[in-house]
């Protein structure tokens, strides 16, 4: 399997059924086409956003690939469903959600994908298991650690796994 110096990190999310076999699977699905380097503890978490649903199971994830950022997006898509994700409503429920939070250090600003994940800073979702993994990486927009943001609006968050 080919792997360049970038660093990938990945956030991966699930709020509907069996949610940790859901998160489990897409590892499995993922480590078939990516080098999984680093994953962080799982923790459940309450929703952000669309806020009447179930709580999440969330976790993140460093990987290396050789695979462009966009070429990853639809790889993600396909894992979702092939792990059973159903189409719903914008920010609704879902089986699994792969997003890929930073890809090295490259700043992506396109109609479909936006890298650094335009949220991630603000997410304690993200912030706390990428904090266990990877708490120097700097953020290329905002040249910040992550263990330095602060999540705006502190969720409630508990260890799962
Ligand atoms: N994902 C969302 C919206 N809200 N809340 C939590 N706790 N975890 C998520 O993964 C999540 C969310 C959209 O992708
Ligand atoms: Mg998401
Ligand atoms: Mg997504």
């Amino acid at each position: 399997m080919g792997s360049n110096h970038e660093l990938i990190y990945i956030g991966l999310g699930s709020n509907v059924g069996d949610r940790k076999l859901y998160i489990d699977r897409a590892l499995d699905l993922l480590a078939k086409t990516v080098a999984i380097r680093a994953i962080s503890s799982i923790y459940e978490t309450d929703p952000v956003g669309y806020k009447i649903q179930a709580p999440f199971l969330n976790s993140v994830a460093e990987i290396q690939t050789l695979i462009s950022p966009h070429d990853l997006l639809k790889r993600f898509k396909k894992i979702e469903t092939e792990v059973g994700r159903q189409p719903r409503f914008h920010w609704g429920p879902r089986e699994i959600d792969l997003d890929i939070l930073m890809y090295g250090n490259r700043i992506i600003d396109t109609p479909n994908l936006t890298i650094p994940h335009p949220e991630m800073y603000r997410r304690d979702f993200v912030l706390i298991p990428l904090r266990e993994i990877a708490k120097n990486l700097v953020h290329p927009v905002l040249q910040k650690e992550i263990q330095d943001f602060r999540c705006p609006e502190p969720l409630q968050i508990r260890h799962f796994a």
